[in-house]
């Protein structure tokens, strides 16, 4: 059989690892022939809540997983290894100000850069969930200046699907018949859903719907504020939809979209007036383990105004961070 992938998950006792775990050994991200190795990263006093995930994924009796590495150490967490899904990040605690959880974010960011930086494959593909998602991303690939960037994305594919399912809902149409939906910019409130290029059965979906009131006073609001529904109902933060969000992110890049636009939070090639380097969410159409940003889509102007309200945010953000990265 193939050699083993190694697949590094941080944040491996919280709640969205439970639902991430047992599907990537199961053979959901890169196939049903594909022998991984988890190497699981959490803090010291998470350790023992990482023990009892492992005894379950040992229950499972799971085929395809041929080791696993429990650690508090980014560095043994990191090694050789293929894939990285950071999930684990620094929640925003009771009076705990914005830039304090950036600086807070930055810390563990700038930190786990530097181990990916020193001992991943060159190859490696990061993803990070952990929130804020898309400077996060920005801080580890700034910390890792021998690693490609573009081997850096963070992630906006549960955007992306909470925006297909609000659009086959609204125009009773499957899933599967709904293509080039995009999620620009951040995962947060400010990020813009955008289906004027979607289509049904290559039939124009704007067209279908035909109603931009829904668009900007239902939809969009709808999808942007979906992860605080979530939390309003379940008391709790989307956890299951989030790993398979980060599961579809990835194996798309790894195996291919076939064609399909996916949305993906990347440092920017200068595409769309957005800066290069600046991680954003692009539609793109991934292959051969690349993803390609779809170009030369036309702007109008309230698209611009809502990517730029995006792009204005990331800025503060990650121009926040900038200090801190040395
Ligand atoms: P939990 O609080 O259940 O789990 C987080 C885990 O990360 C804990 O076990 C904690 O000990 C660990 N952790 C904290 N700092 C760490 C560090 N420096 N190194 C390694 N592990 C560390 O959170 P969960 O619900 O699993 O959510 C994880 C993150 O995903 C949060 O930041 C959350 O905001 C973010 N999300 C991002 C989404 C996205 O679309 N980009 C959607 C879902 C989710 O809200």
């Amino acid at each position: 059989s193939k050699p083993a992938k190694r697949i590094a998950i941080s944040g491996a006792a919280g709640q969205i690892a439970y639902s991430l775990l047992f599907r990537i050994a199961n053979g959901d991200l890169l196939g049903k022939d594909q022998p991984v190795i988890l190497q699981l990263l959490d803090l010291p006093q998470a350790q023992a809540a990482v023990k009892g995930v492992v005894m379950e994924l040992e229950d499972c009796a799971f085929e395809l997983l041929q080791d696993i590495i429990i650690t508090d150490d980014p560095k043994i967490a990191f090694k050789d290894i293929d894939y990285a899904l950071l999930v684990g990040a620094r929640p925003r605690s009771k009076g705990m100000e914005r830039k304090d959880l950036l600086s807070a974010n930055a810390e563990i960011f700038t930190v786990q850069g530097r181990a990916l930086n020193e001992m991943a494959s060159r190859n490696v593909k990061i993803l990070v969930v952990g929130n804020p998602a898309n400077t996060n991303a920005y801080i580890a690939m700034k910390s890792a200046p021998d690693l490609p960037q573009k081997n850096f994305t963070s992630m906006m594919r549960l955007d992306h699907n909470r925006a297909l399912a609000q659009l086959a809902a609204q125009s009773k149409q499957p899933i599967a018949e709904i293509e080039k939906v995009i999620v620009w910019g951040n995962h947060s409130p400010t990020m813009y859903p955008d289906f004027r290029f979607a289509t049904v059965k290559g039939a124009s979906l704007q067209q279908m719907l035909n109603d931009e009131a829904w668009n900007r006073t239902v939809f969009i609001p709808t999808v942007a504020q979906r992860g605080t529904a979530v939390i309003e109902a379940r008391g709790l933060s989307s956890a299951a939809s989030a790993a398979n969000a980060a599961i579809d992110h990835m194996r798309d890049w790894a195996l291919g979209s076939n064609g399909r636009w996916v949305t993906m939070g990347i440092p920017s090639n200068g595409a769309y007036g957005i800066p290069e380097g600046l991680l954003y969410g692009f539609p793109v159409t991934t292959a051969n383990g690349d993803y390609t940003v779809v170009s030369d889509l036309e702007i109008d102007t309230f698209s611009r105004e809502r990517m730029d309200l995006a792009l204005q945010e990331l800025l503060e953000e990650q121009n926040g961070v900038k200090h801190l990265l040395g």
